[in-house]
C-alpha cells in the first residue's frame, strides 16, 4: 500500500476501530485520490481528504413501537449527515437487521462521491435502522415509520436533508414517512423522494437505478463497439434495482438467467422475459414471498444459499448488498469470461475482488457510477417538486439517460489508463473534484 494511504487509514481506523465497511470504503477512494492529490496540494494543504472523511453530523436516536400483540419494541435510528458542500445532504434509508454506523457512515460516504458524479446540486446522507421488514403486518411498518420520522423530522427538510429509499424502503415505506412528516410539520414539501405520482413523485423513479446501471453498462459496451443483443446476463437480489436492472436488459435484447435473495438464487437458463418479470414484480413487490417461488412456477432450479456468481455470463449485475461478490467469485467470474461488471448495489466486491476486476481488465463500473441513476431522478424529483410541475416519462428517462452518459464520460476523462478505463479511480477523482473546490470554496467549516 501507498505510504501516505497507510498513514491516513491509520488515523481513520484508530479513530473508529470497529468500522470495517466504513474502512473499506474510505480505503478505496484514499487508493484513488492519494496520487491525485499530491499533484495538486491545495486540497492536500486543505486537508480534503480528511475532512471528507468525517461526517458533518451523525444522529442516533431509540425508535420504540407497538406491535400487533401490544408489545413495545426499540429499534436504533440513524441518520448520517455526511457532506453539504455541493447541496443539502441526500440518500436514502436502509432498513435492515444489520443496520450499524459503519454500514451506515460507508454508505454515507460512497453517497457524496456518487452525487457529486450526477453533476446534480446535492450533497451526501444516509440513515435507516436495524429494523427488519421482513414478517410485519403493514400496521407494524406504519407504526415503526410513524416513530422513526417522530424524531428524524427535526432534522431534515426540502433544503436540509431529503431521504429516500435503499434496501427494506420502498414505495410503502415513504408513503408512511411522508405522511408522518406532514402530520408533524403542517407542511406539504418535498421532504423524501421515491413518493408516489399522486402525491408529489416522480414517473421512472422506481425503474431509475436500475435502468440507469443498464444505460451505464451500455456506454462502457460502447467503447468496445459491443452492446447488449444477445448477451448471458446475471443479475442477483430481487428488489427495487433488480427488477428494473432485469427490466432494461430484456429491452436491449440480453438475457437474465439468475434472480436471487438472502435464502438462495434461481437459474432459468431460457431467461425471465417479461411475463415471468410481471411473476417476480406481485412475488416482491406486492405478496412479499421468496425467490424459490419462482422455480416452483417455471420449473427451474432453485439453489438454496447460493449466490449467482458461478453461472457462466457475458455480464454481471450485483444488485442485493455490500460485500456479495468475494474474491473467490469474481476470480470464477473472470474465468468463466465476463466481459461486463456493473454494480447495481453499493459497494457489492470486496475489496480483493475488485483487484481482480481490475486486472482482467474487464468493463467494471463501480456502484458509486453505475447505481447513480437512482439517486439522480430523486434529484429531478426534487426539482419537479420546486417548480411544482411533473414531466413526462419520456422527458425523465431521456434525463436520467443522458446524465448517465455524462457520467461516463467523466469516469473515461479521469481513468483513461491507454487503452484501459479504469472506472473506480474515474469515479472516485471526478466525483471528488467538485466537492472539494467547493469545500475550499467555503474556508474551513
Ligand atoms: P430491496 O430491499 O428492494 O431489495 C434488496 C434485495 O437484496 C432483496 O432481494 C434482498 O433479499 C437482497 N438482500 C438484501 N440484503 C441481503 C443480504 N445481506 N444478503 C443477501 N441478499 C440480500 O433493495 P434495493 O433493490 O433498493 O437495493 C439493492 C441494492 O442497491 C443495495 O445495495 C442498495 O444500497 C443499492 N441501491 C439502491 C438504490 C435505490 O434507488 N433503491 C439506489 C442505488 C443503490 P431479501 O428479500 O431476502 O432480504
Ligand atoms: O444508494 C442510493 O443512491 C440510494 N439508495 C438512493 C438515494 C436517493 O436519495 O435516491
Amino acid at each position: 500500500m501507498d505510504k501516505n494511504v497507510e498513514a491516513f487509514m491509520e488515523e481513520i481506523i484508530a479513530k473508529d476501530p470497529g468500522e470495517k465497511e466504513f474502512h473499506q470504503a474510505v480505503q478505496e477512494v484514499a487508493e484513488s485520490l492519494m496520487p491525485f492529490i499530491e499533484k495538486n496540494p491545495k486540497y492536500k494543504k486543505a486537508k480534503i481528504l480528511e475532512r471528507i472523511a468525517e461526517p458533518e453530523r451523525a444522529i442516533m436516536f431509540r425508535v420504540p413501537w407497538l406491535d400487533d400483540n401490544g408489545e413495545i419494541q426499540i429499534n436504533r435510528g440513524y441518520r448520517i449527515q455526511m457532506n453539504s458542500a455541493i447541496g443539502p445532504y441526500k440518500g436514502g434509508l436502509r432498513f435492515h437487521p444489520s443496520v450499524n454506523l459503519s454500514i451506515l457512515k460507508f454508505l454515507a460516504f460512497e453517497q457524496v462521491f456518487k452525487n457529486s458524479l450526477t453533476t446534480l446540486p446535492i450533497g451526501g446522507g444516509k440513515g435507516g435502522s436495524d429494523f427488519d421488514p421482513k414478517g410485519k403486518s403493514d400496521n407494524e411498518v406504519m407504526k415503526f415509520c410513524q416513530s422513526f420520522m417522530s424524531e428524524l423530522f427535526r432534522h431534515i427538510g426540502p433544503n436540509t436533508d431529503v431521504p429516500a429509499g435503499d434496501i427494506g424502503v420502498g414505495g410503502r415505506e415513504i408513503g408512511y414517512l411522508f405522511g408522518q412528516y406532514k402530520r408533524l410539520r403542517n407542511e406539504f414539501t418535498g421532504i423524501l423522494t421515491g413518493k408516489a405520482l399522486n402525491w408529489g413523485g416522480s414517473l421512472i423513479r422506481p425503474e431509475a437505478t436500475g435502468y440507469g446501471c443498464v444505460y451505464f453498462a451500455q456506454e462502457m459496451l460502447k467503447t468496445k463497439k459491443d452492446s447488449f443483443k444477445d448477451k448471458t446476463c446475471i443479475v442477483s437480489g430481487s428488489g427495487n434495482v433488480a427488477q428494473f436492472t432485469t427490466e432494461k436488459i430484456i429491452q436491449l435484447g440480453g438475457k437474465v438467467v439468475t434472480l436471487s435473495d438472502s435464502s438462495g438464487m434461481i437459474y432459468d437458463p431460457d431467461g425471465i422475459d417479461e411475463k415471468k418479470l410481471a411473476y417476480v414484480m406481485e412475488l416482491k413487490n406486492i405478496k412479499r414471498g421468496r425467490i424459490k417461488e419462482y422455480a416452483e412456477e417455471y420449473n427451474c432450479d432453485y439453489y438454496a444459499g447460493k449466490r449467482p456468481w458461478e453461472i457462466e455470463c457475458d455480464l454481471a449485475f450485483p444488485s442485493a448488498t455490500q460485500n456479495e461478490i468475494s474474491k473467490n467469485e469474481a476470480q470464477k467470474l473472470v474465468d468463466n469470461g465476463v466481459i461486463g461488471v456493473s454494480e447495481g448495489a453499493n459497494m457489492p466486491t470486496e475489496a480483493d475482488g475488485v483487484e481482480i476486476f481490475l486486472d482482467a481488465k474487464i468493463l467494471y463500473g463501480p456502484g458509486k457510477a453505475a447505481n447513480a441513476g437512482g439517486v439522480a431522478t430523486s434529484a429531478l424529483e426534487m426539482s419537479q417538486n420546486s417548480l411544482r410541475l411533473s414531466w413526462s416519462r419520456e422527458e425523465v428517462d431521456e434525463r436520467l439517460h443522458n446524465i448517465m452518459c455524462r457520467l461516463h464520460e467523466s469516469c473515461v476523462r479521469y481513468g483513461k489508463e491507454n487503452n484501459f478505463v479504469n472506472y473506480v479511480n474515474g469515479a472516485n477523482i471526478a466525483g471528488f473534484v467538485k466537492v472539494a473546490d467547493a469545500m475550499l470554496d467555503h474556508g474551513v467549516v
